[in-house]
């Protein structure tokens, strides 16, 4: 296992506000940040997020909103960055490509590739897309629509730079095959390389004429012309961690071998990830990151929540609503990661009421109220590896022994990132408790006088709950804290319930 931990998301369009889909990729990345922070040690993981400023979506929002451009992406980059705060998303590093670090980097890169010959000029006739920025080779559209949003495409003729892509094409394919964790999840990996095998790569022009967009990195060898957005974008990941040398050598404390990088993304850009951003790193002699991890989306009424289909559910209102503890636990427990989910509040309330109220916070609230009333809020003192319990009992024991193994394999095995699943196997423990209480009954065993039986019991529950706060902690870091904090204290009050049912025959 490798000694650090690098891991990015997507950097962000700052052509509206953050919604819902944005938040889930990087309250996965926070929860993965924070477990293997656990694990490795603080200073040993580095999690990078930022915001895509620069191209023509963000240069025609900023026109509409009545703004420069770099007025409006001040703006609206500062909006993602309040959201991570308030989410309670504990990010390293916040990458602006307005940044000078950025696009120094970006330069350095371009003036590489160029002088190596992987970038070279000619003239481009065919379609685009302008709202996408993209141009689609004849053999790749239909009535001259665009194949990723179907708006009508332009005809344009013009003199543009070319990032030699065809020429890696064998190179990559190889890469995929040979290293069954690069792509993941493996229907993803099937899909690149499916396509890897069907079609030939075009080469991908890099550079826009200023006439049509000036906001934009000029290429350092011609002045005329501006970088592609998604060339610029991608170097993020490099630039915020590390520099070239002189001799073009890139250092980084965060991308050496040392390091498992991950990035973190949706579906709808893996194919810049696994294809573009590795033959960039290929050609510039830079090793490649450990695992491209592509999860799916969050759907409302079967449509992909997205700003282009004026579908989207504010964050903010949602963790207002429910809590921001509870937001994070239905992103990841309500849907396999890698594939996708339907979002709605009425999913949200039956999770909140099932696991979170009547399993968790029942669990939390029973036991506290039973150590206040038999104990007057004093845990017993007593180590229950010394006790022999009934078979429910000593199964609990068990449970408490094995549950942080069972989360790091479904971190770590079959290629990880099954938070659904590690989330299941903390619910198992809290329902083997409840259970426990319910066969128990402890109010007989107070009135029978089984004063032994009764400390060992409490106790054992405590100790689960003990168990469930450190494991619930990269998941809902707010939760494990209070509940951390009740169960140290000298003297115990079960307060107000954690998470109050939520009573769903009121409209609201
Ligand atoms: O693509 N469900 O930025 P973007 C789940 N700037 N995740 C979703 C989602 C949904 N409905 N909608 C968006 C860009 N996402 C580029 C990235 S990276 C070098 C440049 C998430 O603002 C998901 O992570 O369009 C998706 O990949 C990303 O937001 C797209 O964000």
């Amino acid at each position: 296992m490798k000694k650090k931990y690098y891991i990015t998301t997507p950097i962000y369009y700052v052509n509206a506000s953050p919604h819902i889909g944005h938040s889930y990729t990087n309250i996965a990345a926070d929860v993965l940040a924070r477990y293997n922070r656990q694990g490795l040690g603080e200073g040993n993981v580095w999690f990078l997020t930022g915001t895509d400023e620069h191209g023509q979506k963000i240069q025609k929002a900023a026109d509409e909103a009545g703004l420069s451009a770099q007025e409006f992406v001040n703006k609206v980059s500062g909006r993602f960055r309040d959201l991570w705060e308030r989410l309670g998303i504990k990010y390293d590093d916040f990458i602006r490509t307005t940044e000078e670090r950025h696009e120094k980097t970006v330069r350095r890169v371009l003036e590489i590739l160029y002088a190596k010959g992987d970038i070279y000029q000619a003239r481009y006739e065919g379609w685009y897309c302008t709202p996408c920025e993209t141009f689609w080779p004849q053999t790749q559209i239909t009535e001259q629509l665009c194949p990723d949003c179907k708006r009508p495409l332009e005809r344009i003729s013009e003199t543009n730079y070319f990032f030699k892509l065809k020429k890696y094409q064998e190179w990559l394919q190889g890469h995929i095959e040979k290293n069954p964790e690069f792509v993941l999840p493996a229907t993803r990996r099937n899909e690149v390389l499916g396509f890897l095998k069907n079609n030939q790569l075009e080469d991908l022009c890099i550079s826009r004429p200023k006439e049509r967009l000036s906001w934009g990195i000029p290429l350092p060898f011609s002045p005329q012309h501006v970088t592609y957005v998604w060339f610029d974008a991608l170097i993020n990941y490099i630039s915020a961690v590390g520099e070239f040398d002189a001799n073009g050598k890139y250092i980084s404390k965060w991308w050496d071998n040392d390091t498992k990088v991950v990035h973190l993304m949706g579906k709808d850009i893996l194919r810049h990830h696994a294809v573009y951003w590795p033959i960039m790193l290929e050609c510039l002699g830079i090793r490649q990151p450990d695992t491209i991890f592509a999860h799916g989306w969050w759907l409302i009424d079967q449509a992909k929540m997205s700003k282009s289909l004026g579908n989207v559910v504010n964050p903010l209102d949602m963790a207002n609503k429910y809590g921001i503890d509870t937001y994070r636990y239905f992103l990841l427990r309500d849907a396999v990661f890698g594939n996708d989910g339907n979002f709605s509040e009425e999913a949200i309330i039956k999770r909140f009421n099932g696991d979170l109220a009547n399993d968790l916070g029942n669990l939390i609230y029973r036991t506290l109220t039973m150590v206040e009333k038999y104990y007057q809020g004093a845990v017993p003192g007593i180590e229950i590896d010394k006790i022999n319990f009934d078979l429910s009992g000593e199964a609990i024991k068990n449970k408490i022994k094995a549950l942080s193994g069972e989360i790091t394999a479904e971190f770590n095995q079959g290629f990880g990132f099954a938070f659904e699943q590690a989330l299941e196997k903390i619910w198992e423990l809290i329902a083997m408790a409840n259970k426990y209480v319910e066969e128990t009954k402890p109010w007989n065993l107070a009135k029978e006088n089984k004063t032994e039986e009764l400390k060992a019991f409490i106790r054992l529950l405590v100790e689960v709950i003990r168990k469930v706060s450190q494991e619930v902690a990269p998941f809902m870091p707010a939760t494990s804290a209070l509940i951390k904090e009740q169960l140290g204290a000298d003297i115990i009050k079960k307060g107000q319930p954690l998470f109050p049912r939520i009573d769903t025959s009121k409209k609201s």
